[in-house]
């Protein structure tokens, strides 16, 4: 507003500055404009560099649980959290190791169309053995997620996806928060009998879901969230999978300030985050009522292990040195 101020102000030379100050903002654009495609060029040197190698891995949901084969990215479900700067140029290296067909698709993530992962679509499937390597410019931020693109309900139930966070460049706005966690909520269809989970290869069989995980993990075994009084605490909540979840904190108000990592004008104050297959929210809260909480989804079916409750989708929130354990019944 004080430059518009200025030029009014300009006098006798004010034509000819405004003429000279539009060209410069051109050149400016045009340099911009250059430099962006420059970017996204070839051959530059990428700033982040990640390789992802999908192997047939074996992981258990819970101590005592069904061990399953998964595909795994590096090893673990889900696979690496991947986070970069907005406006970084990346590279991914893809190493297919198993014997199916896969890809990699940036969930979130406005892409050129042949980064974009979806065989037959976009690009061919990386064969058993082969590579693929992805390489884009990282201009979309907020809480975004990979997966394979392969048939998949079937693929990504068998592990292959992983957390992509996108810092924004302007941070003005951003949620100041002492700790940044992740969620990934995800269900899986395991034959008791053989522990065979290759079956989710239709998507009908969706409501034959028996186990509920938390970044691979079910209740009893998800990893607590540990908190310290006073502290700002940022949840990243990703839906994987294909079911609709009501993930409810105890104890605490909190706020939803990004809906698919786009960040909201004005934050919505919640305790409970209805969220669909896809979607991620950003939900933040202050760690300001001491002791051991439940974080957990209000629709109980899914807060089972093959049936059984409590399982699935629940966590504790635990305070440094002030976790409590439950209070002993007293006859009154
Ligand atoms: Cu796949």
């Amino acid at each position: 507003m004080e430059k518009r101020k200025d030029l009014g102000r300009a006098g006798p030379q004010e034509g000819h500055t405004r003429r000279g100050i539009t060209r410069s903002l051109i050149a400016l654009g045009l340099l911009l404009l250059a430099s962006h495609a420059g970017e996204a060029a070839q051959g530059k040197k990428p700033d982040r560099e990640f390789t992802l190698t999908v192997r047939e891995t074996p992981h258990q949901f819970f101590p005592g649980g069904p061990t399953i084969l998964t595909w795994a990215f590096n090893g673990t479900v889900p696979g690496p959290e991947l986070r970069v700067r907005q406006g970084e140029r990346v590279r991914v290296t893809f190493r297919n190791e198993t014997n199916s067909e896969h890809t990699i698709h940036f969930h979130g993530l406005h892409l050129p169309n042949n980064m974009d992962g979806v065989p037959g679509i976009s690009q061919d499937p990386v064969p058993p053995g082969g590579t693929f390597v992805y390489d884009f410019v990282a201009w979309t931020p907020g809480t975004h997620m990979y997966h394979c693109h392969v048939n998949s309900p079937h693929h990504v139930d068998m592990g292959m996806y992983g957390a992509f966070i996108v810092e924004p460049r302007d941070k003005r706005g951003e949620p100041r928060v002492d700790k940044d966690v992740t969620l990934m909520l995800d269900e899986w269809i395991i034959d008791e009998d053989s522990g065979d989970h290759a079956t989710m290869s239709h998507p009908r069989l969706l409501k034959d879901a028996n186990y509920f995980t938390i970044n691979g993990k079910s209740f009893p075994a998800t990893a607590p969230l540990r908190v310290k009084e006073g502290e700002r605490v940022r949840i990243r909540l990703i839906n994987i999978g294909y079911l609709v979840h009501s993930m409810h904190l105890h104890g605490h108000a909190g706020e939803i300030t990004h809906t698919d990592g786009h960040r909201l004008r004005e934050p919505l104050h919640k305790d409970t985050v209805l969220i669909g297959p896809g979607e991620r929210y950003d939900f933040v809260f202050t760690a300001n009522n001491p002791g051991t909480w439940l974080f957990h989804d209000h629709i109980i079916p899914f807060v089972t292990n093959d049936g059984d409750y409590p399982g699935g989708l629940a966590m504790a929130i635990v305070y440094e040195g002030k976790a409590t354990s439950p209070t002993k019944h007293k006859d009154h």
